[in-house]
């Protein structure tokens, strides 16, 4: 499969003329290509032409010089000519040279790219479609050294959605400047044109606000939670103003908007570490968080609250030019609010009875406040209330009802529903993939997901801007990671905000991103391939199963059920190696299938620990604990299924100071006829921390 794909794109590049059906290679698929006759030659001879005074069509010549000499090893020189001499009498001119052109009447974003033998015009309107047509040349500059030719074709291209985005938690993990520019970088490559900034949330706060330092220097650092005996270090970060300044102009460079979230009034736990008088409860201030899920934390609704967060929008307005803001209104459990009696009696008097209602009262305020700056409020879909503000944009992610319900309201609407547009779920069974939750969202799914809805009416859909993945970090912790799980994921976003549905295909998209591959390639930018090559082993089948061989890893078990399945690495305060666990926090249970008893057998396993650091509400009653014997609790080894009385139980002992595996003491299992299924789980004394499973060996 991967050979193939691999001929087709040398194919194609080799020789476009004679395999006229192999798809263009481009990411995004453009609106129309329509083949011409002869090729242009590219070498380090050509020159990019732009206006003068358009300063936007000189920045796209200068990204495409760029980008040519870091996949092409060729420098490109950028020259700037009357704009009345430029369209006209390019044709005539003696060596064969691009041009950027202006062309009024053309929709926002799109271009039109003529390659011909003599001559590459890229005409658009606006500066995004100049954009556009730069980075539509690019790709078909296939990365190598030195000179080549492109096919003679002319490209007339949009966009389906306006909304084409990626969203990226820097809460919970914190990514450099640096980092954040490359994202923006890559994201300009898939003419993806929104990045939302998820910059506060209960684990950290992000952003410098001058008025209210405690944000960061309280807000901005946690300490980790850890099941090891050391004690971890400080985990900190935030952008400063002007970082921010300059990451948002060197997104507005690449035609991005970005659009930062300051969460309220939950996941705010952060800010109430920082400033304890915005919290909803007396009693000492809480630390800013280092556990996962739902907190309870919410802001109160003092009037001197609201003007708090007043104080933060407007800062926060001053950085961010993009015309909306997001104020999060995610998961807002109401406990705080109802056990307030400051919260309740300032209701009362605002005249609102119920918890739900305050919440859209509170949404209003933020709302009439942004409208009078001249900003639109977005917010995740539980804004979505009886009184939501008209202007408010929905962000849909609890499935895509909220998107629906929002566009017959007559709300304007983005797509990102959990769980396929949500990048922290691993996008294949391969042992490879980083930390994240254990469902699978292949690239397949993100590809699927359709954001038209045929039951909206052609006005409704007017209001479905577009879409956006949510790349959420509590178990991305490097930008490596960031990267693995969101490319080529990202692409197919990109595809599906972009091209018109009826031109969307699977198997063609496949084969145009091999050489997107490529350019991560020469771009240095880590990719996730397991799309791109032989499907993972299916572990259901019994002789998949005894193929991972004795020793398995808690990825090659099965486990016994799906409560809240994650991939999880023990926080550890060195460089080494980490162990990674799945395990489903609800129940640590594994399987190990179709083991040979039938001459006993000896079962080793290697163990490690984890914090248990979510915040699931009610829902940890659910979790058997308390039901060890010893003072570190025992495993407990079944056989065929795991209700039925143990065979073996094992007691543990407390982990090595300094270890993060642990191998248990072999442990015999009695002779049985054929071939079972093992099932291993711990009984333990205590919720915090718990036992996981890194590895089980099965031998005769
Ligand atoms: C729910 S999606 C959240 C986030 C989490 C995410 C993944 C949404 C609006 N809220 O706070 O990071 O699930 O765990």
């Amino acid at each position: 499969m991967r050979r193939g794909l691999i001929f087709l794109a040398l194919a194609w590049l080799i020789c476009g003329k004679c395999f006229a059906d192999s798809p263009p290679p481009l990411v995004p698929l453009p609106a129309e290509v329509v083949p011409g006759q002869g090729a242009f030659p590219v070498s380090s001879k050509t020159v990019i032409r732009v206006p003068s005074n358009d300063a936007e069509a000189a920045q796209a010549a200068r990204y495409l010089a760029e980008k040519v000499a870091r996949t092409r090893g060729m420098k490109l020189s950028v020259v700037t000519v009357d704009a009345a001499a430029l369209g006209s009498s390019a044709p005539a001119r003696a060596m064969p040279e691009i041009a950027f052109l202006r062309e009024p009447g053309m929709p926002n974003e799109a271009y039109r790219l003529h390659v011909a033998s003599h001559g590459i015009q890229i005409h658009a309107t606006s500066g995004s479609g100049l954009l556009y047509g730069a980075v539509t040349l690019w790709q078909l500059l296939p990365p190598g050294q030195g000179a080549t030719h492109i096919p003679a074709q002319t490209i007339t291209d949009k966009p389906a959605y306006p909304w084409r985005g990626l969203m990226l938690d820097s809460a919970r993990h914190f990514q450099s400047p640096t980092f954040i520019k490359s994202m923006l970088d890559w994201m300009s490559w898939h003419k993806l044109n929104t990045f939302h900034w998820h910059l506060t949330d209960d684990q950290g706060w992000r952003i410098e606000i001058r008025k209210y330092p405690r944000l960061t220097s309280v807000g901005g650092c946690r300490i980790p939670a850890t099941a090891t005996h050391v004690k971890p270090p400080e985990y900190c970060g935030f952008y400063t103003q002007s970082q921010i300044r300059d990451i948002v102009a060197y997104a507005a460079e690449r035609h991005i908007q970005v659009i930062p979230e300051i969460e309220m009034p939950g996941h705010a736990q952060a800010a109430i570490a920082a400033y304890p008088e915005l919290g909803s409860l007396e009693g000492p201030p809480p630390p800013v968080s280092s556990s996962w899920g739902v907190h309870t934390y919410l802001f109160n609704i003092e009037p001197k609250t609201i003007d708090f967060l007043h104080d933060v929008l407007t800062e926060v307005m001053q950085l961010f030019p993009s015309e909306y803001l997001h104020i999060g209104g995610d998961e807002a459990v109401k406990d705080q609010w109802k056990s307030s009696p400051s919260v309740q009696a300032r209701a009362q008097a605002l005249g609102i009875k119920d918890p739900e209602a305050l919440q859209t009262w509170f949404t209003q305020e933020m709302g009439r406040f942004l409208v009078k700056h001249g900003k639109r409020l977005v917010g995740w879909d539980e804004i979505l209330q009886p009184g939501v503000p008209g202007d408010a944009v929905v962000m849909s992610w609890r499935g895509v009802t909220g998107a629906h319900a929002a566009a017959v309201a007559g709300n304007d609407t983005v797509l990102s529903p959990w769980p396929t547009l949500y990048f922290d779920n691993r996008q294949s069974t391969r042992s490879s993939e980083p930390p994240g939750r254990m469902r699978v969202i292949s690239l397949e799914d993100v590809y699927r997901f359709e954001p038209r809805d045929p039951t909206l009416t052609t006005e409704q859909q007017k209001h479905v801007l577009g879409l956006q993945a949510n790349i959420w970090t509590e178990h991305i912790r490097t930008e490596e990671r960031v990267q693995l799980m969101t490319l080529p994921r990202a692409a197919a976003v990109a595809e599906v905000g972009w091209t018109a549905p009826e031109r969307k295909d699977w198997n063609g998209f496949l084969q145009r991103l091999v050489p997107m591959t490529e350019r991560y390639r020469a771009m240095g930018i880590p990719y996730d391939d397991s799309a791109l090559t032989a499907p993972p082993r299916v572990t259901t089948d019994a002789r998949a199963t005894r193929a991972l061989g004795a020793r398995r890893n808690s990825r090659e078990l099965e486990l016994c059920s799906d409560g809240v399945s994650l991939l999880l690495e023990p926080n550890a305060f060195g460089t080494g190696p980490r162990p990674l666990f799945a395990l489903d926090i609800m129940n640590p249970c594994w399987i190990y299938k179709d083991a040979d008893l039938s001459r006993g057998a000896r079962l080793t396993a290697g163990v490690g620990q984890l914090p248990f650091n979510f915040e699931i509400g009610a829902d940890v009653q659910k979790i058997r604990v308390g039901d060890a014997r010893t003072a570190e609790g025992e495993l407990e080894v079944r056989v065929d299924g795991c209700d039925g009385p143990t065979v073996v139980t094992q007691p543990l002992s407390a982990m090595p100071a300094g270890k993060l595996v642990n191998t248990l003491r072999a442990i015999a299992l009695p002779a049985r006829e054929g071939r079972h299924d093992i099932c291993l789980r711990f009984a333990r004394p205590r919720l915090d921390p718990m036992w996981a499973l890194d590895w089980v060996e099965i031998r005769p």
